[in-house]
């Protein structure tokens, strides 16, 4: 899954792609290196990011959606809005990928009422707050324990299994000890039954394992996709696509199990 951001701020590529014409070109360009899925944003979901309106989002990602569902590509959206979700779907998106695991009222039924795929992720409170109260008695458990509830809450409104996927969110009001347990314990997620979609790319985790600053994190991001990978991530959410496929596809060749990039 190639990140595609059409923001002015997000954390790892802000300012790269604040209009149509350069989101849909990025987006194109990491589909000719082998992105299986593309995934447009219109929010930062960075930590201290300021909210943006529906309508900013809207008029940010519409055009781009449209676009790339237009080539054919398999679009998926960004989004915690359930107005930004329904429209999204009608200009072509197939996916939902949801930050807050579609807990805004009325995100449920956006989803369900549409057959779209949907990506739940755990997040402790907003990004505006999520890096201040990092305390879990077992990360592992409350981060997979919620998820099955939230999956359990849209099979529930009618969205069905083969339709739901499920991410720990890295960096996601989480601690480095607490990230490194996820990365580490992933394959209990996944025996869950559901995918496992993970986004590690160039996040602050690999910072602090590096000594790395942002923009030179693409060795630690790869590697991460692999770990991923071989610990059971069916998707991983990257922005350095070309080398993550190649690494995928090394891996691949040495029977080390496949994911998706
Ligand atoms: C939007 N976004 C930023 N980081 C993410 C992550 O780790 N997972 C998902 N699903 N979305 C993310």
């Amino acid at each position: 899954m190639g990140i595609v951001n059409v923001t002015p701020d997000s954390f790892a590529d802000g300012g790269r792609h604040p209009d149509t014409a350069s989101a849909i070109a990025h987006a194109r360009a990491l589909l000719a290196d082998g992105a299986d899925i593309l995934d447009i944003g219109g929010e930062s979901t960075r930590p201290g990011a300021a909210p943006v309106t529906e309508r900013d989002e809207l008029a940010r990602i519409l055009p781009v959606v449209a676009a790339m569902a237009a080539d054919g590509a398999i679009v998926s959206v960004d989004t915690m809005k359930p107005g930004v979700m329904r429209a999204a779907i009608a200009a072509g998106a197939t996916m939902i990928n949801d930050v807050r695991a579609l807990a805004e009222p009325g995100a449920l039924d956006a989803v369900a009422a549409s057959g779209a795929a949907v990506c739940l992720m755990h997040m402790r409170g907003a990004p505006q707050t999520m890096q201040e109260a990092l305390d879990y008695a077992d990360v592992v458990a409350e981060v997979r324990a919620f998820l099955v509830a939230r999956a359990a809450a849209c099979e529930a409104a009618g969205i069905a299994h083969e339709r739901i996927l499920l991410d720990p969110g890295f960096g996601f009001g989480k601690s480095l000890a607490h990230n490194v347990s996820l990365l580490q314990s992933l394959p209990s997620l996944a025996a869950t039954g559901y995918p496992v979609l993970a986004g590690l790319s160039r996040k602050s985790m690999l910072g602090a394992l590096t000594g790395r600053p942002v923009g030179e994190r693409m060795a630690a991001s790869v590697a991460a996709a692999l770990a991923a990978v071989a610990r059971g991530a069916a998707v991983v959410r990257v922005h350095d696509v070309r080398e993550t496929v190649d690494a995928l596809k090394v891996w691949s060749a040495a029977g080390m199990g496949t994911g998706s990039a």
